[in-house]
């Protein structure tokens, strides 16, 4: 039996009497109290009084395995997953975690980093029990140059989730942000350990903007980020969209793996909001030009005045209502 039912019949926040709940979930009074002491150890808040029985005051909000899991149906993303309340860089520790031998699918949640890590040395905006900041041990049996294309797949994952969430579509902006209203809501930094042809593992680290508000992030981020609660206008549960999302990552992960990014290339397509729009690259040649598509291994194709341009790393920053 799972906890649910117990959460069921104290859901409201009435009292109910142990022999009501008893009754209601279908096993004795002793039961019932020992689940009760299960749920409290769990973070719920539950009064309990010899006479009125039993009442829900609130549930935790934090990114505890026990409450990913209730969400994940995913077989081995998240089979292990490692929580911290605060840590310098869930990217960090899923490394160490790697190196120490953790199976592929091992996730490291932490409700707050002190220096979340962006690309290129930038830093990523952590504050505490607002969003999430997810990192997971992959280790691919591809090339390591098949690799960049993997945070493509990790872009997609996340527009899904956020539709599942909130039902609102989210638009990928090559190569990885995801954005909902031009603003940014999700980073990905894949960070790799590798021999010259062999990837002995990867972390590939997300963090997405839940239930941040304008003011949680700093003045100089306030323009250009989001999150989810402020397009949805309501509390993401965050239990719920990190245990969505790892099934997303498996589900799209494994098609990448079997059949490189052309498996997923439609459902990437179906998102990526760049096609038709003007861009200035940094990196690869600096190309100008209007967006053309990603080609079949994942990299930017640039219409310029020299012809179509392929752009395998760098930063898009577009003309008109650029924000990024
Ligand atoms: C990224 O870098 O977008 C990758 C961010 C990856 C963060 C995750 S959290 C879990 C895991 N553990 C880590 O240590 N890191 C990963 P980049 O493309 O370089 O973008 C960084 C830039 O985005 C910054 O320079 C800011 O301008 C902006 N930024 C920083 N924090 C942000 C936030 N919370 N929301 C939106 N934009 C942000």
């Amino acid at each position: 039996m799972t906890d649910e039912p117990l959460l069921e019949a104290l859901q409201g926040g009435e009292w109910c009497s142990g022999a009501e709940v008893a009754r209601r979930i279908g096993v004795s009074r002793t039961a019932v109290w020992k689940k009760i002491e299960m749920l409290r150890e769990r973070g719920y808040s539950i009064e309990a009084t010899a006479g009125r029985g039993y009442r829900l005051l609130g549930g935790p909000d934090r990114l505890l395995p026990g409450e990913i899991r209730r969400h994940v149906s995913a077989r081995r993303f998240g089979a292990e997953i490692v929580h911290r309340e605060e840590v310098d860089s869930t990217n960090r520790l899923a490394g160490e975690l790697a190196r120490e031998g953790a199976a592929e699918g091992t996730v490291v949640v932490a409700e707050s980093q002190t220096a979340g890590r962006g690309r290129l040395g930038r830093t990523w905006t952590s504050p505490s029990h607002l969003n999430l900041y997810l990192s997971i041990v992959l280790r691919p049996a591809v090339a390591p140059a098949d690799v960049t294309s993997l945070s493509l797949v990790a872009a997609l994952a996340v527009a899904e989730a956020v539709l599942a969430s909130t039902g609102l579509r989210s638009g990928i902006k090559w190569p990885n942000d995801v954005l909902l209203g031009e603003r940014k809501v999700c980073g990905i930094l894949t960070e790799m350990d590798a021999e010259a042809d062999r990837v002995r593992f990867l972390i590939l680290g997300i963090g997405v903007n839940l239930n941040a508000t304008t003011r949680d992030f700093p003045p100089e981020l306030r323009r250009k980020a989001s999150s989810l609660r402020i397009a949805a206008r309501r509390r993401i549960d965050r239990a719920a969209f990190a245990g969505n999302l790892l099934d997303q990552l498996e589900l799209f992960y494994d098609r990448f793996v079997g059949g490189g990014f052309p498996a997923v290339q439609e459902a990437y397509d179906a998102y990526h909001c760049l096609p038709g729009r003007r861009v200035r690259v940094d990196g690869g040649g600096n190309p100008r030009g209007v967006v053309r598509g990603v080609a079949p291994d994942g990299a930017l194709l640039v219409e310029t005045s020299d012809g179509v341009v392929r752009v395998s790393a760098g930063e898009v920053s577009l003309h008109g209502s650029y924000r990024s």
